[in-house]
């Protein structure tokens, strides 16, 4: 068997990261680490994307969905954010340490006007608006949520980014007094996610300051996050701190943390299954049933965002780049 297919050992959802995280140390330990590191290729660089326009109406088909709603109580309790602990609980129950006011965004790279922006600075003249979208975890639940927010590409714009600027790499804040999870090696902090130019203006990717109505809390992201509906809720990075233009491919923190596992596209796409998680079916955590009990529903091509995003990929190996 080899060290990939051992650290395929099938795992019921409920597995928790930290315990796969500390069987990968276990690994390391046996020093199999080289191995490791083979086994992610690097990010090579896929082909250039089509140009593709999508329709104002098109877009909005994709802004609301009559889909039962996930209960706040839920979409507030249930949650990944492991600069507050690797448990599902943990972020909720985490004291309210994140001091999100004042909070200031650098934004870098290759665009015209650079610079350290307040958070009214950067949303000054946007009216957040409410977007009903999907969020489907990678490990198997999903969720129904009305965020409030603004269009990223609205924002992005006022920076002026180049033609150099073919990606955008964010990060969230890694300050151990007001994110205490960094303090454990759970992942190589500060957490980093990314996304190609034309994802980061497509009309659904969403810059949230709230949700059902009211600001962010801690435990979603407080308070600035991204929401990008079609991918799997990793790519969703939490309050943030930088925006970078890029000309290659940025790290993201789960590819670092193990390649074979996390893309950087990370598109949901139901016929790529995650080593661990079949990604087929989802338990849909809304209405008032119980967490545990949660109906399985299958799982849509691009999280059921297809006629809104597909257009991206034509021409993309979607096994190749996952
Ligand atoms: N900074 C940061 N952002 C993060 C995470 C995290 O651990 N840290 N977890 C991601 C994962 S795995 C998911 S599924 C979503 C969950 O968002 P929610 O808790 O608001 O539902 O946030 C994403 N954003
Ligand atoms: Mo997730």
């Amino acid at each position: 068997m080899s060290l990939r297919d051992a650290l395929r050992i099938p795992a019921a959802e409920i597995t928790d990261e930290s315990v796969y995280r500390e069987r990968r140390r276990l690994l390391a330990a046996l020093s199999v680490a080289p191995a490791m590191a083979l086994s992610g290729c690097g990010q090579a660089e896929p082909p250039p994307p089509p140009k593709v326009a999508l329709t104002p109406a098109q877009a909005r088909s994709g802004f609301r969905t009559d889909e039962t709603l996930t209960r706040f109580e839920d979409v507030t309790t249930y949650n990944n954010f492991y600069e507050f602990g690797t448990g599902k609980a943990d972020p909720s129950k985490a004291k309210r340490t994140l001091r999100t006011s004042p909070w200031t965004v650098a934004i870098g790279g290759h665009c015209a006007k650079p610079g350290k922006v307040s958070m009214e600075d950067l949303l000054k003249g946007f009216k957040p608006e409410e977007r009903v979208y999907r969020l489907r975890c990678v490990e198997g639940w999903s969720m129904v949520i009305p965020w409030l927010g603004v269009p990223l590409a609205d924002v992005l714009k006022r920076f002026e980014p180049t033609s150099q600027a073919k990606y955008v790499a964010f990060t969230t804040i890694a300050d151990p007094k007001q994110t205490p999870g960094v303090a454990w090696p759970s992942l190589d902090w500060p957490y980093r996610e990314g996304l190609r130019i034309d994802e980061a203006m497509h009309p659904l990717t969403l810059l949230a300051t709230g949700l059902y109505g009211k600001p962010l809390l801690q435990q979603n992201g407080a308070p600035l996050r991204l929401v990008v509906p079609w991918k799997y809720g990793f790519k969703s990075i939490k309050s943030i701190v930088a925006i970078d233009f890029v000309e290659t491919m940025p790290e993201t923190a789960w590819h670092q943390a193990q390649p074979s596992e996390y893309g950087f596209f990370s598109n949901v796409n139901p016929t790529v299954d995650h080593p661990r998680w079949s990604q087929k079916t989802e338990r849909r955590i809304s209405g008032t049933a119980s967490k545990l009990f949660a109906e399985r529903i299958p799982t849509r091509m691009f999280n059921g965002y297809a006629d809104q995003v597909a257009g991206l990929y034509k021409g993309l190996d979607l096994k190749k780049w996952f």
